[in-house]
């Protein structure tokens, strides 16, 4: 799977592309992360991007015709290679949030085309004319969209077959199972007078996959309610499941 990423800081993404599972995902080319600088495609001396808002306020705007001008030049080079361009996602603070779902779907799309916009925000004449869809990664401020398309891509790279080995298998991962993660421990056995759970030293795996279960019920019940909710749609909860649930309810 390609991704391209337009950006005016195109070095932060060796951030992604040199380290960890990412990194080795890079190495292996089972992925490979293609950066386009907008600040090339600026045709004036000044290599200006950004002008001041129509209407006023603080802040500056992206102009449409830079970031237009590396999109037709990265579509070329697509062109030249003989490869689909696939969707263009802009990351945005208005964008819809990004989910453990949507990154299923955009490794089923193939190749991925990211805007990172800086500065106040982007003319909207380009995100009309080129823009597919908007994403956010939550409700809370960043500078930029660089980390934000970091941190889709690191979540759909993981997904990519061959990406993850056996051990740690995506399907593995919480909100793969639609629930919070269970605690876990690791020697010593008491550690500043604090001791592993004794069902966890047993070795009877049907009670510590029970336990496990109602740990992740217990903590997604009191900080995440709504994947409680998510989760009984989705038919991933059992009669168990629903039984103490129902033991956490009467407890509050
Ligand atoms: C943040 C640009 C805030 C502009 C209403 C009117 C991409 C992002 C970004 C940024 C503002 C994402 C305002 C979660 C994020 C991103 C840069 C607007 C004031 N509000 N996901 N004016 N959070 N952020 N600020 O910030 O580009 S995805």
């Amino acid at each position: 799977m390609r991704f391209d990423v337009l950006t005016l800081f195109p070095e932060m993404f060796s951030a992604l592309t040199a380290w960890g599972v990412t990194g080795r995902a890079c190495e292996h080319k089972l992925t490979s992360v293609n950066t386009w600088n907008i600040r090339d495609f600026c045709t004036d001396s000044r290599k200006t991007v950004d002008d001041r808002a129509y209407g006023g306020g603080p802040g500056m705007v992206m102009m449409a015709k830079p970031l237009e001008d590396t999109l037709l030049a990265m579509k070329a080079e697509h062109k030249r290679l003989g490869l689909e361009t696939g969707p263009i996602c802009m990351l945005s603070p208005q964008g819809k949030p990004f989910s453990q779902k949507i990154a299923k779907d955009i490794v089923n799309y193939g190749n991925l085309s990211l805007i990172c916009g800086r500065y106040e925000a982007v003319d909207q004449r380009f995100i009309e004319r080129n823009v597919d869809l908007e994403l956010s990664i939550g409700d809370f401020v960043v500078s930029g969209g660089e980390i934000p398309a970091m941190a889709l891509m690191d979540a759909v790279i993981r997904l990519i077959p061959g990406v993850l080995g056996d051990d740690d298998s995506a399907d593995q991962d919480s909100f793969m199972n639609g629930l919070l993660d269970y605690p876990h421990y690791t020697r010593p056995e008491v550690y500043e007078n604090l001791s592993v759970p004794d069902v966890l030293l047993g070795g009877h795996h049907a009670k510590i996959a029970d336990w496990r279960r109602q740990r992740s019920l217990e903590l997604t019940f009191k900080r995440r309610p709504d994947l409680i909710n998510l989760a009984r749609e989705n038919g991933l909860l059992n009669q168990d499941d629903e039984l103490f649930i129902s033991s956490l309810q009467s407890a509050r």
